[in-house]
């Protein structure tokens, strides 16, 4: 590899700014309480803070639905606390990388009411209309989070696209206007000082050319919209585009998120040479939990096939291997927490098993993603009941899998929900053990774990032994060793059912990090490690050599 990017050594702390903390006792999370812990992530050691949206909006998703692109939701702060924030951050050489979600706004967002109007004003082309066929909507697609992709509006006669929620409406990707207001918002950002940009669904921006209907799963009346819109015919012109108008000549990290990418879009998206993106969130590995229904998409309540999952991530290590780069991630706002999905949250594995999933990833060639009390080992929110759930996704899909086309008994939907909802991953963080777990004075937005008298960062912080600290440690690894962000990937075992086992190597140095995903002991002896190699980590006291204890991990220098 060439000269190493700051970006691909740095570590990413995801901030979900509505769970983090509460400064003024009404229950959400805000930006001046980001501040008051900045000094908590630089702690951890991590050099960039990827900020979920903050701009104004109405809250139908959480943020991802923008109302005003240059202004601060009012429930996160002001923009002086935005402000103050971002000068906080430098002040302690931490980064901030704004979430961009241009693909689509809010149906509150000014662009959208004045659209909406009439079929000729200066709006008109912002977002994507189309007419009725035969009195219908112009095509089957059904949007992500369930039901139609198209809204009538009757003021113009027509159907608005949407892949979201109907609140969603898609922006227009050919008008070159609307491109161009979206860098100048970009560039608005930019000029504030922040550090880069994570865009929200990237990817869907290109539409296709015709629209047609699709293949709809069996017993469903949409088509998925997703591989219909993903990688569209214009998406390389587009981000090639953003890169001329607002990236180029400022040292920005940017991350596209891209379901449905394959390794070719992503070389192309994140190529080394390509003036595209740096990297990409790919989703394969997160669409592999054994699903006993395939056509309910995710909503499954099965483990992982640790075959499968070292066959696809391997497949992405050794595709993108010195033409393009990885990002690294098991957890971020949109996923369960990966100790509950991928290890066990246990009590009596719970620790080593976050530990074993760290290492898993951290030694993979990439940046890699830590989303908030992931170095806490949080676990998934084990709700029991609907009323539980905020979440829209989880919501709608209750209603139209269970409540309008009885696919699913409501039972097997609070299971598959306890195991793939998003809000999993939204409980507040959980900082001690007093009232709400320190996050807030208030009723939380969303009910706090109920294990945070356990496992919380006050407790976490008072041990040697804690995930954080062995977070710490890895992160300190990818600081200070060169191999651990260049060196070469190589899989050993693939049909090892039980261990993740692969070497890192570079010129000088190499790495054979060993993983056991089982609750049980194993033994695994490696002709490639030499006797002279040193344990560079591990998640237990001592090393035992070929036996492995459960969910023990080791890295190894030699
Ligand atoms: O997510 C897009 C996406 O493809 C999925 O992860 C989605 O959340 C869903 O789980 C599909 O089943 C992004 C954001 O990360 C997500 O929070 C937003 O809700 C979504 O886009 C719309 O902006
Ligand atoms: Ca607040």
């Amino acid at each position: 590899m060439a000269t190493t990017k700051w970006w691909q050594q740095a570590v990413v702390y995801q901030v979900y700014p509505r769970s983090f903390q509460d400064s003024n006792g009404d229950g959400i999370g805000d930006l001046p309480g980001i501040t008051s812990r900045l000094d908590y992530i630089k702690k951890l050691g991590a050099d960039v803070i990827w900020l979920n949206p903050i701009y104004r909006s109405p809250g139908v998703d959480n943020g991802y639905d923008i109302s005003d692109y240059y202004d601060i939701n009012p429930e996160f702060g002001t923009m002086a606390d935005f402000d103050q924030l971002l000068a906080q951050a430098h002040q302690r050489g931490l980064k901030i990388m704004m979430d961009i979600v241009v693909n689509h706004s809010s149906d509150q967002n000014k662009w959208f009411i004045e659209s909406a109007k009439s079929q000729d004003n200066p709006y008109s082309d912002y977002y994507i209309w189309r007419d009725p066929v035969d009195g219908h909507a112009p095509t089957n697609w059904g949007s992500f989070f369930s039901g139609s992709a198209w809204t009538y509006v009757p003021a113009r006669g027509q159907y608005y696209l949407h892949a979201f929620a109907v609140e969603q409406p898609d922006l227009n990707w050919e008008n070159p206007k609307l491109r161009q207001a979206v860098y100048d918002m970009m560039n608005f950002w930019v000029d504030k000082g922040v550090d880069g940009f994570r865009l929200d669904v990237i990817n869907l921006i290109s539409k296709p050319t015709k629209f047609v209907d699709g293949q709809p799963n069996p017993g469903e009346p949409y088509a998925d919209i997703g591989p219909i819109i993903a990688n569209g015919h214009r998406l390389s012109e587009f981000l090639q585009e953003m890169h001329a108008k607002v990236l180029a000549g400022h040292d920005l990290m940017t991350v596209g998120e891209t379901p449905s990418a394959t390794i070719k879009d992503a070389q192309q998206s994140a190529g080394l040479t390509t003036n595209e993106l740096n990297m990409v969130f790919e989703f394969e590995h997160m669409n592999l939990d054994g699903n006993p229904a395939p056509e309910l998409g995710k909503w499954n309540d099965q483990p992982v096939d640790l075959v499968d999952l070292k066959q696809s991530l391997s497949k992405w290590q050794t595709g993108l291997q010195g033409t393009a780069w990885n990002s690294l991630y098991w957890n971020n706002h949109d996923q369960p927490r990966i100790v509950s999905r991928f290890g066990s949250d246990e009590p009596k594995d719970r620790v080593v098993a976050a530990k074993m999933l760290a290492t898993m990833l951290h030694g993979l060639q990439g940046t890699p993603y830590i989303y908030e009390g992931e170095e806490l080992g949080m676990t998934n929110a084990h709700f029991t009941k609907l009323s539980d759930y905020q979440d829209l996704e989880s919501l709608n899909a209750y209603h139209h899998l269970v409540d309008e086309e009885h696919r699913v008994s409501a039972t097997q939907m609070l299971a598959y929900l306890a195991h793939m909802s998003r809000d999993n991953a939204r409980t507040p963080m959980q900082w001690d053990a007093s009232l709400n777990a320190g996050f807030s004075t208030a009723k939380p937005w969303l009910q706090v774990n109920a294990n945070y008298p356990k496992i919380n960062a006050q407790q976490t912080l008072a041990s040697d032994a804690s995930i954080f600290s062995y977070y710490q440690h890895l992160i300190k690894l990818r600081h200070t060793l060169p191999v651990m962000t260049t060196g070469t990937y190589q899989l050993l075992d693939a049909n090892d059912a039980s261990v993740y086992a692969y070497l890192r190597t570079s010129d000088t140095d190499q790495l054979l990090v060993i993983c056991n995903f089982t609750a049980t002991d194993q033994i695994r002896d490696y002709d490639q490690l030499p006797a002279t190699a040193k344990l560079l980590l591990g998640n237990y006291a001592d090393d035992q050599g070929a036996a492995l204890r459960p969910y023990e991990a080791k890295i190894y220098q030699f």
